[in-house]
């Protein structure tokens, strides 16, 4: 089970219009400024958030319930002009969880008007899975090919794995640099295997994979990267690495 709260700027199109011609760099630093926000708001109690698009954030809420939302609207509404919509949605996949938040919205299921909030809250503890998916040596790379092209392939590479995962119902997110995360459910985590060899016998690119599961967003995504470090030290130790670590607590 797990719980998404899917936060997305209101009236934005209408609203960057207002800005005139001259707006785009304006609209980077809000939108640079909101994510820093959100990602601080919602970390600090736990959750950890994704950028989905720069005006769309998905924050794994796990353990949330509505007067966090609210307390999170709150400060939101006073540091920023603009206004945003929460729609929380749960479910046994993490795409059954961002279907039912974004049916919420759509069916106008409000759970707090004067904030906002839409959807429905799930508040029984819930464990949450994370895989942390790094290119195995991109630095030495990055020597023959210039940083666009680098760009490219990873470009490339979120497209195959957000196809792929989607269809485990799974969601993939890029994190920078050659970092990516998928919210993972059962299946997606059988499937990462062949994932790993599909890249590897098509695009020649390793890949290595950390798994985290704990109850809270944070905590899952800070057992990937341990994971994924551990990965690192095994393999710099000289010894043979594993594609894929696993911790769970
Ligand atoms: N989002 C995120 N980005 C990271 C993290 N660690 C490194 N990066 C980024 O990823 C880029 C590549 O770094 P590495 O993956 O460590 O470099 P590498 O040569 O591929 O080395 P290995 O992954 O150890 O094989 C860095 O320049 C950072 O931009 C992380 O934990 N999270
Ligand atoms: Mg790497």
């Amino acid at each position: 089970m797990i719980q998404l709260s899917i936060l997305k700027i209101t009236g934005y199109g209408p609203w960057t219009l207002t800005l005139g011609s001259d707006r785009e760099h304006e609209l980077q630093m809000l939108q640079a400024s909101l994510y820093k926000e959100v990602q601080r708001l919602f970390s600090s109690k736990g959750c950890l958030v994704f950028l989905n698009r720069a005006d769309e954030f998905f924050a794994v809420s796990n353990g949330l319930n509505l007067a966090d939302h609210v307390q999170i609207q709150q400060t939101l509404e006073k540091s920023f002009d603009i206004k945003l919509s929460i729609s929380i949605g749960c479910g046994e996949s993490p795409y059954a969880a961002n279907l039912q938040a974004y049916e919420g919205k759509k069916n106008n299921i409000i759970l707090d008007s004067k904030y906002n909030i839409f959807g429905y809250v799930d508040e029984s503890p819930k464990s949450v899975s994370i895989m942390h998916l790094d290119v195995d040596g991109l630095t030495s790379k990055r020597k023959s090919i210039s940083p666009y092209e680098t760009s490219s392939m990873i470009f490339d590479l979120y497209a195959k794995m957000s196809k792929y995962f989607l269809e485990k119902k799974s969601l993939t997110f890029f994190m920078g640099g050659d970092n990516f995360m998928v919210i993972a459910n059962e299946e997606a985590k059988n499937s990462i295997r062949d994932f790993i060899e599909f890249i590897k016998n098509t695009e020649q690119i390793t890949l290595n994979c950390g798994i985290g599961t704990a109850q809270t967003a944070r905590n899952a995504v800070k057992l990937a990267t341990k994971s994924l470090d551990t990965i690192r030290e095994i393999r710099d130790s000289g010894k043979e690495k594993p594609d894929i670590y696993e911790l769970t607590c």
